[in-house]
């Protein structure tokens, strides 16, 4: 047998025979570069698109929106706000597991490889079309796109990594005669060259899709920088002197804006430009549609009250509930304008569904809303444009209800409907139609596990019964008897209230526990519930070592 001389040429651009030690690795590498290269150029589409339909978010959001209850409780208890950023970086590192998988498997069966990526541009792009915000099939197309770019460059990557050698002589340094039949050998130059170009691409294409992404909330933010609050034209009354205690470790009376919790669905914080934003107002019962501009609202007559705000999520104790001075305009005033009237005065309409910019749908009692209590569409939080955050441009506040049936952050849209006829978002989640907030307190201070010094220990905290009233508030320490806390002054019944009881503590183990009674003589209850499907309830304690 004889062979042709190889050429010094050749030898530059089949050098090897591919060992197992390292074909693997370049194969996992492949596939990675895949994976990246398909986000990539899924980002650089979906900013032509719509940001919210790159897979990632989609993927997240769609994976939020079938999270069952148990684990969405779970993840919020364990990672609290960080709860999306987990997410993501969980989504990503399947993705990448799953492309390193993808690439090693490309290497025996490079359609196979090629027909993986695409699989998962099907799962990026069935989340993108199927999430409550999706603007049609159009929004497939970043998954789409980047997963057929993906499988080409996956495929290409394989073929230069298994390229049958010219001449089937074993190459230099391959000792391990582990090759069947005709030896694969690699186009190492090729390779590099690929991956490095695809790796350079790709970084570039997921760049420009980034800081195009970024720059579209622009002029949302302009449209923010340039709003000035008009002075309202009702002003919240003055906090009474002896609202807000000055107890260290206690919540303060309002919570600044930045530590305003936050609980959403939102993995991408809507931008929206108040410029052009509308609400509309129609549905059943409404003779008058209403379609109304951000200055048709701040030419208004405006209202600022405190409320304080309470998730459903919070768990006794727990951090989800915060206390704003919030400017709006009264939606009570609103949909009279627009013809609703309350079911007690024969009404049609018993559910006000209001939806948001990224499809959130949350549903309230139109009986409460007209009730006289100050429901608002609120535009200001704390003498600023709503943060995005809170749902700026307009967003509701209503005095007495759990958030997620009354305060849709980011709202474009109020439909007058029923119970029977709508199911709102939480509601297709097993969460109740309605959740008026339940009385609760919480011991701010001294922390769960503290080590304070035998001596009088100032113990405090806040409770709420928001449209209610607290009345009274006791502290038990251990088993012994309740004693009356001291109660601050009271701002209004909407908005919570601090309290704080001096306590002679001596050394040793402790239990404190706290409970309140409402306006309407009613005491918080001791039965544990959890919060599903409409509030927690039960006494917060706090254990603790005095020294
Ligand atoms: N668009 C939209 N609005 C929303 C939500 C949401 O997920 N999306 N969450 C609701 C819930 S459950 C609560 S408790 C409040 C929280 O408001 P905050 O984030 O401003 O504190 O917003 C409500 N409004
Ligand atoms: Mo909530």
């Amino acid at each position: 047998m004889t062979h042709p001389r190889r050429e010094p040429f050749r030898s530059i651009h089949v050098s090897n025979i591919l060992s197992r030690g390292v074909r693997v690795p370049l194969a996992a590498l492949s596939g990675l570069l895949a994976g990246f290269s398909a986000l990539a150029v899924a980002e650089l589409v979906a900013a032509a698109v719509r940001p919210e339909a790159g897979p990632v978010i989609a993927v997240g959001g769609a994976a939020i929106d079938r999270t069952p209850v148990a684990v969405k409780d779970w993840a919020i208890r364990q990672f609290g706000t960080n709860d999306k950023l987990v997410l993501q970086l969980g989504i990503l590192a399947v993705l990448a597991l799953f492309s390193i998988v993808i690439g090693v498997l490309a290497v025996r069966f490079r359609r196979a490889g090629a027909a993986g990526v695409l699989l998962f541009g099907v799962v990026g792009a069935v989340a993108a079309t199927t999430r409550p915000d999706s603007t049609g099939p159009v929004d497939a197309l970043p998954s789409v796109v980047g997963a057929l770019c993906a499988a080409g460059l996956l495929y290409y990557l394989v073929v230069l990594l298994t390229r049958t050698l010219p001449s089937s002589a074993p190459a230099e340094g391959d000792t391990r005669g582990d090759t069947v039949g005709r030896p694969a050998g690699w186009d190492r130059r090729g390779f590099v060259i690929a991956a490095g170009a695809a790796a350079v691409a790709s970084a570039g294409a997921g760049f420009l899709g980034r800081s195009l992404n970024a720059s579209r909330g622009a002029g949302a933010t302009a449209s923010r920088a340039g709003v000035v609050l008009p002075r309202p034209a009702s002003q919240a009354r003055p906090i009474p002197s002896g609202a807000a205690l000055h107890t260290p470790g206690i919540s303060p009376f309002v919570t600044p804006n930045k530590d305003f919790y936050r609980v959403d669905t939102a993995l991408v914080v809507p931008k929206v430009d108040a410029t052009a934003w509308k609400l509309t107002i129609h549905g059943k019962g409404v003779t008058r549609p209403l379609t109304l501009t951000y200055q048709d609202l701040l030419d208004r007559p405006l209202i600022e009250r405190h409320i304080t705000l309470t998730c459903v999520s919070n768990e006794v104790g727990g951090p989800y509930a915060g206390n704003a001075r919030w400017i709006g305009v009264p939606l009570a005033a609103l949909l009279k304008e627009a013809g609703v009237k309350p079911p007690s005065r024969g009404g049609s309409a018993d559910q006000l569904v209001a939806r948001s910019v990224d499809g959130m749908t949350i549903g309230s009692p139109v009986e409460d809303l007209m009730d006289g209590r100050d429901a608002l569409l609120a535009v200001g939080m704390n003498g600023e444009p709503l943060p995005f955050d809170h749902g700026f441009p307009v967003r509701m506040v209503v005095p007495g209800l759990y958030g997620y049936v009354s305060a849709c952050k980011w709202i474009q849209d109020i439909e007058l409907t029923t119970f029977v006829d709508y199911d709102p978002y939480w509601v297709k989640r097993s969460w109740s139609q309605r959740a008026p907030i339940k009385t609760q307190s919480r011991i701010d201070t001294p922390k769960p596990f503290a080590t304070p010094k035998a001596g009088t220990i100032m113990v405090a905290g806040v409770a709420w019964a928001q449209h209610r009233g607290i009345d009274k508030v006791e502290v038990r320490v251990d088993d012994g008897p309740w004693q009356r806390a001291d109660l601050a002054a009271e701002d209004t019944t909407d908005t919570w209230r601090q309290w704080s009881l001096p306590w002679k503590a001596t050394s040793g183990g402790h239990t404190l526990t706290v409970r309140a009674t409402d306006r309407t003589g009613t005491t918080q209850t001791e039965e544990r519930v959890g919060t599903v499907p409409n509030g927690a309830t039960g006494w917060h304690s706090v254990v603790l070592t005095v020294q």
